[in-house]
């Protein structure tokens, strides 16, 4: 089956290849994405509440000037997916200095708990916590001494029973033994696999109530992809899983397997590794996730651009292009959402002193609703038609009528009233030049 990377990535890719993005896009974006979450076994009901969320976002938002609603619905659903895991920002865990944290590993066999546990290690340390590791796998020959060289490598304090046959026993006495010795944070490891799984279950259940962890991991091996819902499940319906980390996200692995454990759990990554090396390990980044699952190399300037202009259009325009003359459809649009920001057309020309009269009748008429519908239309065009509108011919203003729900009548206006104001500004500006001491233009620089 397809991997929810590849199935959201090519949910992206149509998105970005559409020619126009119009409801019928942005509804099947949101009917592709349903699909690969569900396929990916992520709980229906947070499927349909984020793409709810996703759709509504992408159709009612407005758009920032120079941003089409292409770019938008992309930076949406990277934006949604992002906060499901945590938010833009990592979080890092910091466990307290000078009294003792209980932390226990749980995960099947092979998910990497044992190697996770040095790297827990190892980061820990060098935030100044004094760090020891207590082997409650007493199912697998040869966990012991795995686990003891890896303390030895990372510099952690070791606890095992050779001969044990009760793990439970073991948890409780090494975590009895490194709270005497007042180590920081201890790291119970245990057990992948027993005779069946409901066995591996009942005694991570056990040992969870012997020693009372403050927090429990579940380790996950990230490659796994389907089978993280069920794992995550299983492990956290016997103990209650208070972070992730996930494994092996080195390599070309993605990782979308974590969105459903997150989901299946509540539980936030925390961490991922990223090598078999004990220092191989990262704070979760949900955005760089996110934009790794859908294919960063697609999303990473689109998501950046959106961000970009988003940040400037809450501060003043930068206007030494248009004051050297240029001046596009997108800067026709930026002032126009600037206006409608201000209030009724007409008052802010009042209110400007000799404005009312130098500009031409036809801009006075410009009412609020037809502002509304022309940046509508300006929506539907691309990129390129912004910023080049001579570009525009017939078959091009067909396409942007059926596009917006307009008429070719009314963008030839729209392209009409451009013109006028291309030529006012044009005149303003070599005006502006002839005075003295503001060469280059009618802002300082
Ligand atoms: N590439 C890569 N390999 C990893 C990572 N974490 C663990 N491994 C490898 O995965 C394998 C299993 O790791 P262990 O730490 O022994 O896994 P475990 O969960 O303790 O396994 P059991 O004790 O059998 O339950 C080893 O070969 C590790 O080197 C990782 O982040 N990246
Ligand atoms: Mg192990």
């Amino acid at each position: 089956m397809e991997s929810l990377s590849s199935s959201l990535g090519n949910a992206i890719k149509k998105v970005l290849r559409a020619p126009v993005v119009d409801e019928k896009v942005v509804k099947e974006l949101v009917r592709d994405i349903q699909r690969a979450l569900i396929q990916s076994d992520v709980n229906v009901k947070l499927v349909f509440e984020l793409s709810q969320k996703i759709e509504k976002r992408i159709l009612e938002e407005e758009l920032p000037p120079g941003i089409s609603r292409r770019e938008l619905a992309v930076k949406v659903v990277y934006d949604e997916l992002t906060s499901l895991l945590g938010g833009e920002k990592p979080q890092p865990i910091k466990y307290p200095k000078g009294k003792s944290t209980v932390v226990l590993l749980v995960g099947i066999q092979g998910s990497g708990k044992t190697t996770t546990a040095s790297k827990l290690t190892w980061y820990h340390k060098k935030q100044g916590l004094s760090v020891g590791v207590v082997c409650a796998d007493n199912f697998r020959a040869g966990a012991y001494d795995q686990l003891l060289q890896l303390a030895q490598k990372s510099g952690a304090e070791f606890y095992g029973e050779k001969g044990n046959p009760s793990a439970v026993e073991i948890a409780k006495n090494g975590v009895q033994k490194m709270k005497e010795k007042g180590v920081e944070l201890i790291l119970v490891d245990t057990a992948g696999r027993h005779k069946d799984e409901g066995d591996l279950i009942d005694e991570m259940k056990e040992i969870a109530d012997a020693i009372s962890p403050d927090e429990i991991i579940l380790v996950l091996d990230g490659t796994i992809g389907q089978q993280a819902m069920q794992q995550a499940e299983a492990f956290n319906r016997a103990t209650k899983i208070g972070t992730i980390f996930l494994t092996k996200l080195d390599g070309s692995a993605r990782g979308g397997g974590a969105l459903s454990a997150v989901a299946a759990t509540g539980a936030p990554i925390r961490f991922i590794g990223t090598g078999e090396g004990v220092e191989e390990v990262e704070v979760f980044n949900p955005a760089r996730f996110v934009g790794r699952l859908l294919g960063m190399g697609d999303i990473e300037a689109l998501v950046e651009k959106v961000k970009e202009v988003q940040r400037a259009s809450s501060m003043p325009k930068d206007l030494s292009a248009i004051a050297s003359g240029r001046f596009t459809l997108k800067d026709l649009y930026s002032q126009m959402q600037a206006l409608r920001k201000m209030g009724p057309f007409s008052k802010i020309l009042q209110s400007i002193p000799g404005m009312g009269l130098s500009l031409p009748k036809e801009a006075m008429d410009l009412s609020e609703e037809r502002m509304k519908r022309w940046m509508v239309i300006m929506q539907s065009m691309t990129e390129e038609e912004l910023e080049e509108p001579h570009l525009i011919d017939g078959s091009r203003i067909r396409r942007i009528a059926r596009g917006s729900g307009t008429t070719p009548k009314e963008i030839r206006e729209l392209l009409d009233h451009y013109k006028m104001s291309k030529k006012f500004i044009k005149q303003m500006v070599t005006k502006q030049k002839r005075l003295p001491g503001m060469k280059g233009g009618i802002i300082p620089k």
